[in-house]
C-alpha cells in the first residue's frame, strides 16, 4: 500500500485492508491470525475444562502450614515470607492458630503506632490475561489484641519484572471485629494486568495507622488457584513470531480455540495440495485440526500432534510448523474443503502450562 502526493493536495484514508487470498511475497495465501486479527465474519472460540490449578493449597506449597514446624516461629517451609511495618510484628506457626490439621498461621501487629501492618505472602510466576482465585480462613482469637478498626484479609498484588506494584485486589469479606470466628475471606477469578510477571498472594493484618495497642489474626486453609485463560492480543512475548501480538492460552487440563467462521463457510478447495502454517511455543502437548460443514454435517479432521517445541537445551522456543491440507484428508476423507468452517483449531489435551500461536496461515508453499 503505497499513497503518492503532490504539493498542495489534500486527501483523506481510511479503512485499509489486506483482504484474505492475496498473493503477498510470491506466495498464494489466505491469513488467518496475525497482527491484523482474524478474516471478517470469523471468531475465536475456546473450550477448556472447568478446573484450576491450585498453586497453593491446604495440602500443596504449605497452603495449611503443616509443612512448617508448628513452634511458634515463622512458617519454615520455605513457602511463606514476611512483609511487616517494622519492629514488633510477628508471624507465627502453631498449633492453637489451626482451622483444620495441626497447625494454622498467628499474625501480629507491633503495640507502637508506626508498627500498623504485617502480611505473609507467597508469589508466583504470572503474565498478562492470566486468571487468579484465591482464599483464606481468617478469625480474631478471643483474649488476645484488636485495636478498634483494624482489618484482616486476603490480596493478590500483581508486579512487573521489577517487583513494582501494578494493581492489587482484596477479599471483599474480611475479619474486622474481636472474637469474630473462621471467616471465609474469597478473591474470585480476577485477571492479571498488562506487564505482570508475577502474583503475589497476601495475608495482611492491619490496624489504623498511629494507633498502639496489638491487633492478632489466625489464617489458615489457604489457596491460589489459576485457570484455563486466551489471550489473542499478548504483546509481551519477548520474540513474536510475526509483528508484536501473538495468542497466548494458559491450560488447565485440557483447553483449545480455535477460529471459526460464524455464519457462514469458507471456500480452500484451492489448498488442497498446499499447507497449513503456524509458528507454535508450547510447553504441553497440542494436536491441530480444521472442520468443514456441509449441508449441517460437520467432519472434523486432525492434521498432526506436537509435543513440547524444546529446543537442544530444553527451552521452550518458537517452531516454525507446516501441515500438508493431505494429512487432514488423509485423518477425515469426508472433510469438505470447500466448506471449511474452522480453518484452525488447536488443543491441549492433557498437560497444564502456557501455549502460544502465531501468524496461522493457509499457503501454497510448505
Ligand atoms: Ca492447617
Ligand atoms: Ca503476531
Amino acid at each position: 500500500f503505497k499513497v503518492t502526493a503532490i504539493t498542495g493536495t489534500t486527501f483523506l484514508i481510511d479503512d485499509v485492508r489486506l483482504l484474505p487470498g492475496v498473493v503477498s511475497g510470491g506466495e498464494t495465501q489466505e491469513v488467518f491470525y496475525w497482527d491484523a486479527g482474524i478474516p471478517p465474519g470469523a471468531d475465536v472460540w475456546v473450550w477448556w475444562a472447568s478446573e484450576y490449578w491450585s498453586h497453593v493449597s491446604p495440602s500443596v506449597n504449605d497452603g495449611g502450614f503443616e509443612e512448617s514446624t508448628p513452634n511458634g516461629t515463622f512458617p519454615d517451609a520455605g513457602y511463606w515470607h514476611l512483609q511487616t511495618s517494622g519492629g514488633d510484628c510477628t508471624g507465627q506457626c502453631m498449633g492453637a492458630a489451626a482451622r483444620s490439621g495441626t497447625a494454622g498461621l498467628r499474625m501480629k501487629t507491633g503495640t507502637d503506632g508506626a508498627e500498623y501492618w504485617v502480611a505473609a505472602f507467597q508469589e508466583y510466576e504470572a503474565y498478562a490475561g492470566d486468571i487468579f482465585r484465591a482464599q483464606v480462613y481468617a478469625r480474631q482469637p478471643s483474649g488476645y489484641g484488636w485495636v478498634s478498626g483494624s482489618e484482616a484479609y486476603l490480596q493478590l498484588e500483581f508486579q512487573d519484572a521489577w517487583h513494582d506494584c501494578l494493581g492489587s485486589i482484596t477479599s471483599a469479606t474480611r475479619v474486622t471485629s474481636s472474637g469474630q470466628g473462621w471467616t471465609l475471606c474469597e478473591i474470585g477469578d480476577t485477571q492479571a494486568p498488562y506487564g505482570t510477571r508475577y502474583v503475589r498472594l497476601k495475608l495482611v493484618v492491619r490496624k489504623p495507622s498511629g494507633s498502639s495497642g496489638q491487633s492478632v489474626c489466625e489464617f489458615d486453609d489457604c489457596r491460589l488457584q489459576q485457570g484455563n485463560s486466551f489471550n489473542g492480543d499478548f504483546t509481551e512475548d519477548p520474540s513474536p513470531p510475526e509483528g508484536t501480538k501473538v495468542f497466548r492460552s494458559f491450560c488447565v487440563y485440557w483447553s483449545g480455540w480455535g477460529i471459526f467462521f460464524t455464519n457462514s463457510t469458507t471456500n480452500l478447495s484451492a489448498y488442497s495440495n498446499g499447507y497449513v502454517k503456524f509458528w507454535l511455543k508450547s510447553h504441553g502437548y497440542n494436536k491441530i485440526e480444521v472442520q468443514s460443514v456441509t449441508a449441517g454435517v460437520t467432519n472434523t479432521a486432525c492434521g498432526a500432534s506436537y509435543g513440547p517445541t524444546t529446543n537442544g537445551q530444553g527451552e521452550v522456543v518458537w517452531q516454525h510448523k507446516v501441515i500438508p491440507v493431505q494429512n487432514f484428508l488423509t485423518d477425515n476423507a469426508s472433510l469438505d474443503l470447500s466448506h471449511i468452517q474452522s480453518p484452525f483449531m488447536i488443543t491441549d489435551p492433557t498437560y497444564d502450562h502456557a501455549y502460544s500461536v502465531d501468524d496461522v496461515k493457509w499457503s501454497m508453499s510448505p
